[in-house]
């Protein structure tokens, strides 16, 4: 039997401002050939493509003051939460195609009010190799993909912190961190200090997927709305290489099916976001492939048995 969904959109976001690997801005295109709308489709969802945001080019210049391209990231993120409210006040779901993972401070901006707005819990779950908790004082790099879930939990520019109009956004309780295996010397202190919940790859080594995912999901009722934030560099490399920043020893096939169907059964996805598809990087369009599998199980597909 398969779960009846939400209406779905889906908002391609070409933009690699926030990276310090150019070549997400190819994301959105790479996810649509490799079938996301059809696959979507064939489960019986109403899914619409909306096409793509649009946003300054990337200059491709040095950080200054600890950010690079602030002005260019701040645009793309509005467009993001502009057309991610516009599908969340339509009650549907919209799934934001990146892109580099600094578009998640928009499309979390807009699910974030859309919850205050309906008076809905929200949970977010961050899958990543990287906590992206870095600031300007901090961040190796200048890149704002890098520093997304500090801006959102009020740590970062005016201009990316207030993008939505409440400060914070989020809190650091409402966020699960999955896959983590690569934290900078110094957000490793930050992210203790704030107290975020991280399902490193030790931890999922140690107790085994299935258990994380009961502790992540812990609490989600008829009154949460579930934000999933998918960065392609939680997968394993070997299985997933058209990414920008890839850390080893990341999540395998299995336990990324097993991610998806276990936040397929909570049935409390509201929204979702695919990031940092490079297909310049990739092994034909095989991340990008992946990425949709993955999706279909985060809809309910699942082995014949269950279905
Ligand atoms: N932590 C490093 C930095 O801030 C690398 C961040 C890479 N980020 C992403 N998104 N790919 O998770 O520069
Ligand atoms: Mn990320
Ligand atoms: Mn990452
Ligand atoms: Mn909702």
């Amino acid at each position: 039997m398969s779960r009846s969904h939400p209406p779905v959109s889906i908002i391609g976001a070409p933009t690699d401002v926030g990276a310090g690997t150019r070549g997400t801005r190819m994301g959105p295109e790479a996810l649509r050939v490799a079938g996301l709308v059809e696959a979507l489709a064939a489960r019986g969802i109403d899914v619409v493509d909306r096409g793509n945001v649009e946003g300054p080019r990337n200059p491709w210049q040095p950080p200054v003051d600890g950010y690079r391209h602030l002005d260019e990231v701040v645009a793309w993120n509005r467009a993001v939460l502009e057309a991610s409210t516009r599908e969340l006040d339509a009650g549907r779901m919209p799934i934001m195609l990146g892109g580099d993972h600094c578009l998640a401070v928009g499309s979390i901006a807009a699910v974030a009010a859309h919850c205050r707005k309906r008076g809905k819990k929200l949970r977010i779950l961050w899958l990543d190799a990287h906590t992206d908790f870095n600031t300007s004082d901090i961040t190796p790099s200048g890149n704002v993909h890098g520093m997304p879930v500090a801006c959102l939990c009020g740590i970062g520019p005016d201009a990316l912190t207030s993008l939505g109009g409440h400060v914070p956004e989020i809190e650091p309780a409402q966020v699960r961190q999955i896959g983590i295996r690569s934290v900078d010397q110094e957000e490793k202190r930050l992210v203790k200090q704030h107290g975020l919940d991280i399902y490193d790859m030790r931890y999922i080594d140690e107790v085994g997927m299935k258990q994380v995912m009961e502790e992540a999901l812990a609490g989600v009722d008829a009154d949460t709305h579930l934000h999933v934030s998918f960065d392609v560099d939680m997968l394993d490399p070997s299985i997933a290489p058209g990414t920008g920043t890839k850390v080893p020893g990341g999540v395998n096939y299995r336990e990324g099916q097993l991610i998806m169907e276990m936040i397929a059964d909570s049935g409390r996805m509201g929204s979702l976001d695919i990031v940092e598809v490079n297909p310049i990087l990739d092994a034909g369009n095989a991340t990008a492939e992946l990425a949709v599998d993955l999706v279909e199980s985060l809809f309910g597909k699942s082995t014949l048995m269950r279905d």
